[in-house]
């Protein structure tokens, strides 16, 4: 048994996740978390809000709320959202809580006792009517390069040429379309990252064996241009305030107290039960932890380069990352997701549709991971009618029923195993086998079709070994193929446990077991786990696991969630 800790980037509290969100992060780090516990490890997954910075200000002005009361309102929509998706964090918390603030203190005391903080004067732009200075993204204004009249200070998206605010022609404020703008100077502190830079390439150097390549070619390109001081510090009212003289009217950039987060809520959550709870053990001098990131693939340079160089410049031994899994991204129907255009499914609504476990595999199945997928109620309903329907649920009625009405509700006896059985429980075997490896290997897509495979293998062993007919001239056969089916439902819930916990629970509870069950996933013996049922246990046929997806309803979801551009 080994301590594993398992954080899923910290979604921005503004806005509503949507089915992108799920999968490129939150869901493959339950998935993971989930099958790591099965196999008896200690783990502690943790995720929260990222609340700071002008999104959120900006977001809050939008409603007339107060800044910290429209955090509170957004945090607690994302909770229930990731409790209807059944999301099993140890803690859900917040990068604007007390104890991050501790953290980010702590960090940033550190650093400037160390050397690593200096001061430097940069103009930015202010404007005047909404009496703030802009962040260079919350400037629009027209490309110098193309022309196109919407631009933002940071880059321009029809061009994608990377902008400074001052470039652009007539800039306005994003924010209430001022243009009474001007440029002022101001004073913040930046991260001397070029000092840090030695220790950190001899860091990420010593992970190219371990991490997977995307995420490390990435670190190695960013450390191949040569890192820039970074600036850590805002002219913003939400956030730390910086724990500095003469920087106390300005707050923390985002970026800098967000993964510090990650300390941050592992500490409210230890502050909740501080008895049995330590968040040192999981972070500063820890022993034995294996740390593993869940991400979208921009999050990667934050994760591989800032956050482990401030770290590391706090001359203390934080845990650091040991593997990262970037994502890739999700589209909707050919476009992206938008909330403002009325496009895309967002998880609250989701749930409304679907059950938690129909998305769960669907985007599983799909996820981006080696490259971008798509989202299109097509393929949902493909996916939900064929693998889930037509393939897991109908092998488990089927069988079921057929027990039910042939021999009665209950596990009839097991037999000797001819030649057929035995290839079915070697195949079991092997892709139990895969399936762990790829699980193991955080290999989401491949870990999905070997669990797909195996149900299919449930199928075609019904089909040919045909117990409705051998009933007839041999029910001692017709029984002991019947057994061996109604364990292959057993194993079939300990397998999807990770995936689709609901349905695993449910089809548990056709035979009265419950969720201790999944445990037998470790060291895994198909030969003994295929006689797990108790012969003459009872079990009830109950309502079906799934159910189908009309093509109205497809239809209906389309027009509902905006899948025609508008
Ligand atoms: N909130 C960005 C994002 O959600 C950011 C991640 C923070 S992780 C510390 O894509
Ligand atoms: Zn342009």
């Amino acid at each position: 048994m080994s301590k594993i800790l398992i954080t899923s980037a910290l979604p921005y509290v503004n806005g509503v996740p949507h089915l992108g969100h799920m999968v490129g992060c939150l869901l493959p780090s339950d998935v993971y978390a989930r099958y790591m516990r099965m196999m008896g490890h200690e783990v502690l997954y943790i995720c929260g809000t990222d609340e700071h910075g002008t999104p959120s200000e900006v977001g809050a002005a939008k409603e007339g709320m107060d800044v910290a009361d429209y955090c509170l309102k957004y945090h607690n929509r994302h909770k229930e959202a990731y409790k209807a998706f059944n999301l099993s964090f140890d803690y859900f918390g917040r990068t604007s809580s007390d104890q991050n603030k501790e953290m980010t203190y702590h960090i940033f005391e550190q650093l400037d006792k160390n050397g690593f903080i200096e001061e430097h004067s940069i103009k930015q732009i202010f404007s005047i009517d909404d009496n703030r200075f802009l962040p260079d993204r919350y400037v629009t204004g027209t490309c110098p390069h193309c022309g196109y009249e919407k631009a933002r200070g940071d880059q321009c998206e029809n061009c994608t040429k990377v902008l400074e605010p001052t470039e652009l022609i007539n800039p306005r404020s994003t924010i209430s379309g001022s243009t009474n703008l001007e440029v002022r100077e101001t004073k913040h502190l930046f991260l001397n990252l070029p000092l840090l830079e030695e220790k950190l390439a001899a860091w990420v150097k010593s992970k190219e064996p371990f991490w997977p390549d995307v995420a490390y070619s990435i670190a190695q390109k960013w450390l191949k241009e040569g890192l820039k001081p970074r600036c850590i510090t805002r002219d913003l009212k939400w956030g730390f305030p910086v724990n500095k003289k003469g920087f106390e009217d300005k707050v923390f950039y985002v970026w800098f107290d967000a993964p510090i987060g990650y300390i941050g809520i592992t500490k409210q959550w230890s502050d909740e039960n501080p008895q049995t709870r330590n968040w040192k053990d999981w972070w500063l001098d820890a022993k034995d932890v294996r740390y593993v990131q869940f991400m979208g693939k921009d999050n990667v340079p934050f994760h591989s380069i800032s956050f482990p160089a401030t770290l590391l410049g706090t001359g203390e031994n934080w845990t650091k990352v040991d593997y990262l899994k970037g994502m890739s991204y999700l589209t909707f129907e050919g476009g992206k997701f938008s909330k403002s255009e009325n496009r895309g499914v967002f998880a609250e609504d989701a749930i409304k549709e679907f059950p938690a476990d129909y998305w769960r595999y669907w985007l599983m199945a799909n996820a981006p991971e080696a490259s971008d997928s798509s989202f299109t109620f097509d393929l949902f309903a493909g996916t939900v009618n064929k693998d889930l329907n037509g393939v897991l649920g109908n092998f488990v009625s089927r069988v079921m029923k057929m027990t039910a009405s042939k021999i009665g509700s209950v596990v009839p006896q097991a037999g000797e195993w001819l030649e057929v059985d035995k290839q079915l429980i070697a195949d079991l075997q092997e892709k139990v086998e895969n399936y762990c490896k790829y699980m193991e290997n955080l290999e989401f897509k491949k870990a999905l079709a070997e669990l797909r495979a195996i149900w299919v293998d449930g199928n075609n062993y019904i089909s040919v070994t045909e117990p409705w007919t051998v009933i007839k001239t041999d029910p001692q056969r017709a029984a002991a193929i019947l057994n061996l089916c109604l364990n292959l439902i057993r194993i079939y819930a300990v397998l999807s446990y990770p995936i689709m916990p609901e349905t695993a629970e449910k089809m548990l509870a056709k035979f009265g077991l419950d969720k201790t069950e999944i445990n037998s996933l470790k060291d895994f013996k198909a030969e003994k786990e295929i006689k797990a049922l108790k012969e003459g246990q009872a079990f009830e046929v109950g309502e079906a696991l799934f159910e189908r997806i009309a093509p109205e309803k497809v239809e209906e979801l389309k027009a509902k969630y905006g899948s025609e551009k508008k």
